[in-house]
Order: C-alpha cells, then sequence, then structure tokens
C-alpha cells in the first residue's frame, strides 16, 4: 500500500538484528501492545495488523466512503481474518504438512475463493470499484499463500485471478514487485512455512 501511495517508509526485517534482537528490544519502542508488525509514523505507534492497515487506509483515502461500502468492508475484513487465522495455524502448526496442506486447499480455502470469485463477478475491487486497503490486504494472503500452491491457488477463480492482476500492475506495486525487494520472511522463525 505504501509502495502505491508513495509514501516514504523504512522496512526493519528483525531477523537481521543480532541477538537479543526482537525480544530484548520490543519494550523499548514506545509501542502500547508490542508486537510484530508494528508501525511508528511520527507521534503514532501502533501494532496490531488492520489497526496499522485502517490506519494507512484513512491516511491515504483508502478507505470505504459511505455505508454500503463500509458494510462490505466490513464483512470482508471478517471473512479475511477468518481465513487469515486458518492460514497461520497451518504455517505455525502443521503437524502432517502434506497433509494439512491438502485441507487447507479444499476446506479453507476453496469454499472462501468461491464465494470471493463469485463477490468479484461485476466488480474491480473488492468494495465496488473504490480501491480500499483491503484489497492490499487480500492481495498479499493471495500472494504468499500462491508460493505455498505452487503458483496454482487462483487458477479455478478467474475473476479473483483478474482482481491478483489489477492489484499487482497497480502503479508502484508494480515495480516493487519486479524490483525483488520483497520480504522474503512472512512468519516468525518458529513456523513450519515461511518463517
Ligand atoms: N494479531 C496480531 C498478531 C501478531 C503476531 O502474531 N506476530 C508474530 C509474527 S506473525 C510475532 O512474532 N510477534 C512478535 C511477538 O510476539 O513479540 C497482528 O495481526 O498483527
Amino acid at each position: 500500500m505504501l509502495e502505491y501511495v508513495g509514501d516514504k517508509y523504512e522496512y526493519k526485517n528483525w531477523s537481521d538484528v543480532p541477538e537479543p534482537g526482537w525480544f530484548g528490544e520490543k519494550q523499548n519502542l514506545g509501542l502500547e501492545f508490542p508486537n510484530l508488525p508494528y508501525l511508528i509514523d511520527g507521534n503514532t505507534k501502533l501494532t496490531q495488523s488492520y489497526a496499522i492497515l485502517k490506519y494507512l487506509g484513512r491516511k491515504h483515502k483508502l478507505d470505504a466512503t459511505d455505508e454500503k461500502g463500509r458494510q462490505e468492508l466490513d464483512q470482508l475484513e471478517g471473512v479475511l481474518g477468518d481465513l487469515r487465522v486458518r492460514w497461520g495455524m497451518f504455517c505455525y502448526m502443521a503437524a502432517d504438512f502434506e497433509a494439512d496442506k491438502k485441507k487447507l486447499h479444499d476446506e479453507s480455502f476453496t469454499p472462501v475463493l468461491k464465494q470471493l470469485d463469485q463477490h468479484l463477478a461485476d466488480k474491480t475491487y473488492l468494495v465496488g470499484d473504490k480501491l480500499t486497503w483491503l484489497d492490499f490486504a487480500f492481495f498479499e494472503l493471495f500472494d504468499v499463500a500462491n508460493k505455498l500452491f505452487d503458483g496454482h491457488l487462483l487458477d479455478q477463480f478467474a475473476n479473483l485471478k483478474k482482481f491478483h492482476q489489477t492489484v499487482a500492475n497497480l502503479k508502484g506495486v508494480k515495480e516493487f514487485l519486479a524490483s525483488g525487494k520483497q520480504f522474503e520472511k512472512i512468519n516468525g522463525p518458529q513456523a513450519k512455512w515461511g518463517g
């Protein structure tokens, strides 16, 4: 989202910081609820992914503009949250990697992707034709999950594929994706996948 709006930022990769690293420093950053990710923007100090995304959405006018849009945004935020919980459980707790991966695909992603594909049948973005912070949040999950599923996650879903391509081609995003500067570590070091 920051690449799209052209807001300058410094990305801090805590896995590069020597011991005691994040756990040694997390109480010293002035964060009320220390966690990763966090955002420091002047006097604004935030943790919790959705709080950060919504703050940036409001700041950069990537937010719903009417009641109907806000309802859709809130509803889809819940859909994404549910999917992320299942995704996170797999990434951190997969016991039988291949069996759990198939379960994640068939039972968690597929039914939701079907609904989202239908939702996008007559829309460019998730909330009507207005780009919002939520488009970036879904894009990011699809993008990393696609790595787990060898680039085939969206194969059956033409509208989602188009949506994914549209976001990938946004100014700033396109350049960022081509730059090779994408963040390598998706999860903490204790994760079974992506850490
Ligand atoms: N609900 C939080 C979850 C944050 C979280 O679980 N962060 C993990 C990485 S994915 C972590 O390692 N946190 C560092 C910590 O607990 O100190 C969010 O959405 O930001």
